[in-house]
């Protein structure tokens, strides 16, 4: 298997987790840089993480998880986990959004509608997200708490968001740090 990402990228991080334990070649690309070009080769969506498993490519770490949960003949998940994880994509997403706009000059504070929505979208999945950690609904390390910590680190990691309210996420981030698999992919380090 190989897999195309990044050493920063949130969505890619938690398929390196996933795959902690497999025998895979990872490619890590600029892709806003040098590896552009081989993204746009191998995704047509110019968006990462990719598989590739001999013949089959898969886009998407939502998918690829699936694949590799089938393969791997681990349990599907829950409809519930399945929410979480629409949960933890959306301010993903929202958070991503905001970096890309901060990068290109600009203001993700300013009162326009398109940034009070992305603002509110990931405060409303965070406070969400911190209440499901406090009733123990992420205390088990599968792929949706996998998640929740890329999710969490990386938007401290990339100062996009005011932990006010939601502490929680931070020590559920803290509880699991010195995992090896979260501890060898870590965005500070040069890896
Ligand atoms: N739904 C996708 C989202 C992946 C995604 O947004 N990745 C970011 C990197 S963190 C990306 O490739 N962004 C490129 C862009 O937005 O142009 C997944 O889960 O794989």
């Amino acid at each position: 298997m190989k897999l195309i990402g990044s050493t920063t990228s949130p969505f890619v991080r938690r398929t390196r987790v996933l795959l902690a334990d497999a025998a895979y070649e990872f490619v890590n690309l600029d892709i806003y840089g040098a590896g552009r070009d081989e993204l746009r080769r191998n995704n047509p969506a110019l968006k990462i993480p990719m598989l590739i498993d001999g013949d089959q490519e898969i886009y998407d770490s939502r998918v690829i998880a699936r694949y590799l949960a089938d393969k791997l003949g681990h349990a599907p998940l829950t409809w519930d986990q399945e929410n979480q994880l629409t949960l933890i994509d959306a301010a993903s997403d929202s958070s991503v959004i905001l970096l890309l706009s901060k990068r290109s000059g600009l203001d993700v504070e300013q009162d326009a509608m398109f940034y009070n929505l992305q603002r509110e979208r990931i405060m409303t999945t965070l406070r969400t997200l911190a209440a499901m950690v406090d009733a123990g609904e992420f205390s088990n390390w599968q792929y949706p708490a996998i998640c929740l910590y890329t999710l969490v680190d990386w938007v401290d990691f990339r100062s996009l968001v005011d932990f006010n309210g939601v502490e929680s996420l931070l020590s559920f981030r803290d509880h699991h740090q010195s995992r090896p698999e979260i501890a060898a992919t870590d965005p500070r380090q040069p890896q």
